[in-house]
């Protein structure tokens, strides 16, 4: 299988008429060995992409990434992690050209990586990043604290949260209200972890906080479930081991996931959740949540009030051979979010899931899927 990426820009956004996508697919392996993003269309009234700067961004073995306009000039930058011995990469974007500068700010970083996050840790107006190794490369992770004038300082150790493990999301959240950015840092072999930002320093809190799930976590997403203004986590977990929903209590997170029902009660060691994506898709004011999997992809619909009900079958996006991460969008501007789902290991029969798009390539497929098909969702 080809192993390079693309970075296509939409160039289009308007659109007269929607269309059947006729080609197109994109291909990622959640384990870390590579990424493939490839675009055909093929109809003319279809969005428009164009790759961007193909010679810079088709670099082999990305994996984690993430944007922000971390040197405060109005554009936003890219960050890659790559697998292990390849440079981590920063693209800077200088007006619309992008510069790879990762080595040049010292942020090149050869461990296998799995995750990054930007945040502003320390309410400065510049961007901070911190950066999650595999326990493998015997790497603890990176907390780059970034001065404001092109330099970045690792501070991970000095602030405490230089950990080693299995690293697979990280996300600045402030999970308390005090208005100071928190780590959370999930761990595919050990008790995920939370750090509450104390302003010089951070502190471990997930175990007393009852958030330090011990699960295979692969995934985790930050959202105000139950609309109570605190922000409340999903935790996709791997190899049959069940998801977790850690409702914010305030002083304590109360795992509520079997009790609403969406644990994945029951799974074989098979079966495991990856990508999560939080999206408000059928506009009745209550976030709804998709999970990308191996043996099921859910849809929950969130029937307000903190009630869920699993609508991945009725709204043809259960799929689930191996799906990996997932997103929403409205890439045809009709009012209605889109999702975007990727897989691999897709051999034998093909689930086109009533695909407004779909496609095969070597043991990939990549689809994007119809979730409203009508004006009443
Ligand atoms: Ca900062
Ligand atoms: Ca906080
Ligand atoms: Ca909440
Ligand atoms: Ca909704």
């Amino acid at each position: 299988m080809a192993d390079h990426t693309i970075f296509v820009e939409n160039r289009r956004n308007v659109f007269s008429e929607r269309r059947r996508l006729r080609s197109g697919c994109a291909c990622n392996e959640n384990e870390g060995k590579s990424n493939v993003h490839v675009w055909t269309f093929k109809e003319s009234l279809l969005p428009h992409f164009e790759p961007v700067q193909p010679e810079l961004f088709a670099a082999a073995g990305g994996q984690p990434n993430c944007w922000a306009d971390f040197d405060n000039d109005g554009d936003l930058v890219l960050f890659v992690g790559f697998k292990a011995d390849l440079p981590n990469r920063l693209y800077r974007n200088d007006g619309g050209t992008f510069v790879e500068v990762g080595a040049n700010l010292k942020i090149d970083d050869l461990p296998d990586t799995r995750a990054a996050a930007w945040g502003d840790f320390n309410a400065d107006g510049n961007f901070d990043l911190y950066v999650g190794f595999t326990r493998k490369s015997g790497a603890a992770n990176k907390l780059y604290r970034n001065d404001g004038h092109g330099k970045f300082v690792d501070v991970a150790k000095d602030l405490g949260v230089d950990v080693k493990g299995e690293t697979r999301q990280v996300s600045w959240v402030d999970f308390d209200n005090d208005g100071r950015v928190d780590l959370f840092v999930a761990f595919r072999d050990a008790p995920n972890m939370l750090f509450h930002n104390e302003g010089n320093r951070f502190v471990a809190v997930a175990k007393d906080m009852g958030v330090d799930d011990p699960r295979k976590t692969v995934g985790a997403v930050w959202f105000d479930y139950n609309q109570d203004d605190r922000l409340d986590v999903f935790t996709a977990n791997q190899d049959g081991t069940l998801n977790g929903l850690y409702r914010n209590d305030a002083n304590r997170f109360v795992d509520v996931a079997h009790e609403l029902g969406i644990d994945a009660f029951g799974r074989p060691s098979t079966s495991g959740s990856n990508g999560l994506s939080v999206a408000e898709f059928d506009n009745d004011g209550n976030l709804d949540l998709f999970v990308a999997g191996y043996g099921a992809n859910f849809l929950f619909h969130n029937d307000g009030g903190g009630k869920f009900t699993n609508v991945a079958e009725s709204r043809g996006v259960a799929g689930g051979i191996k799906a990996t991460p997932s997103a929403w969008g409205d890439y045809d501007n009709d009012g209605r979010v889109d999702l975007y789902v990727s897989a691999y290991n897709c051999g034998g029969s093909s689930s086109r899931n009533n695909n407004r798009a779909g496609c095969r390539c070597g043991s990939t497929r990549a689809s994007v899927l119809p979730v409203c098909e009508k004006k009443s969702c």
